[in-house]
């Protein structure tokens, strides 16, 4: 694990050393505001396929810094059998982009674990749906490219009932206890299906970073504040996995970076 990155304060502040871009001028995560935001009349983002079940085998893999589900690539036989794989348009995005993988920020404490900060609350939970510009074959590639990724965000908070939309997740991760782990979902689910409930027509946007080295400056980040309710039992259940040096996995969110020059938009209908 020579290049594992760590997630302490110190740890971060290295990251730069083998990772130059994590030291670049439009990182992520930032603080987003309601009042320094420019408002904007611009559509909402597509979500194409959202609600289709996601293609299988899905894996859930503890990779040490967080929970991934990994989503396979279609074969031939399964696009002409007429199957896609979900995608979004819209907004300010530059293109068509493919989702690629879902993974979570979480704390060890309900105050925190989300990466960006939404008028100046620090959600329990941050969820990433990772996709890829179409126009670039691989996530690799994709990301030496400013127009290469895009990151929709989802924050949770906490609510006594379970979330049954998570249920599909929470209940696997008691079989990946340790980095490195991983499983095969025997069952599969949509998109839709975990971000249900939240008014999609309302989101902030910007150009900024991956929030894990290698940091690459290639993500348009679009970021859902109508937060997602998770029980105390959930996020439980994420708070007991182990990192790879077998602490706890937990507080895997980086701290804010600065905005610099850059402009955040609102959508404004
Ligand atoms: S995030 O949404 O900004 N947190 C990647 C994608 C999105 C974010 C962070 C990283 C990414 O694609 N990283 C490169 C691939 N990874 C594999 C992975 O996703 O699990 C390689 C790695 O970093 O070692 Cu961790
Ligand atoms: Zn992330």
């Amino acid at each position: 694990f020579a290049n594992m990155f760590g997630y302490s304060e110190p740890n971060q502040r290295r990251w730069s050393r083998r990772h130059g871009h994590c030291a670049g001028k439009t990182q992520s995560p930032i603080a987003l505001h309601v009042s320094k935001s420019i408002p904007l009349h611009m559509p909402a983002v597509d979500m194409i396929g959202y609600h289709n079940l996601l293609p299988h085998p899905l894996k859930l893999v503890n990779n040490g810094h967080t929970v991934s589900i990994t989503i396979p690539k279609l074969d031939d036989a399964a696009k002409d059998n007429g199957e896609f794989m979900p995608y979004v348009r819209g907004a300010k995005l530059p293109g068509e982009f493919e989702v690629e993988s879902v993974h979570f920020h979480w704390g060890d404490k309900n105050n925190r674990g989300a990466e960006h900060v939404v008028n100046d609350i620090r959600y329990t939970m941050e969820m990433h749906i990772v996709h890829r510009n179409k126009k670039y074959k691989t996530m690799s590639e994709a990301l030496d490219y400013a127009d290469g990724g895009a990151v929709l965000g989802f924050f949770f908070n906490l609510d006594e009932d379970d979330n049954n939309g998570l249920q599909a997740i929470n209940r696997h991760l008691h079989l990946i206890p340790d980095a490195n782990n991983e499983v095969t979902l025997n069952v599969t689910f949509s998109l839709a299906s975990i971000i249900n409930g939240v008014d999609i027509d309302k989101f902030y946007t910007y150009k900024g970073s991956l929030t894990t080295p290698p940091c690459s400056e290639a993500i348009t980040w679009v970021l859902y504040p109508d937060p997602i309710p998770i029980s105390p039992k959930q996020i439980s259940r994420f708070r007991q996995l182990a990192d790879v040096q077998d602490g706890a996995l937990v507080d895997n969110y980086r701290q804010l970076q600065p905005l610099g020059s850059r402009r955040v938009f609102m959508r404004v209908g």
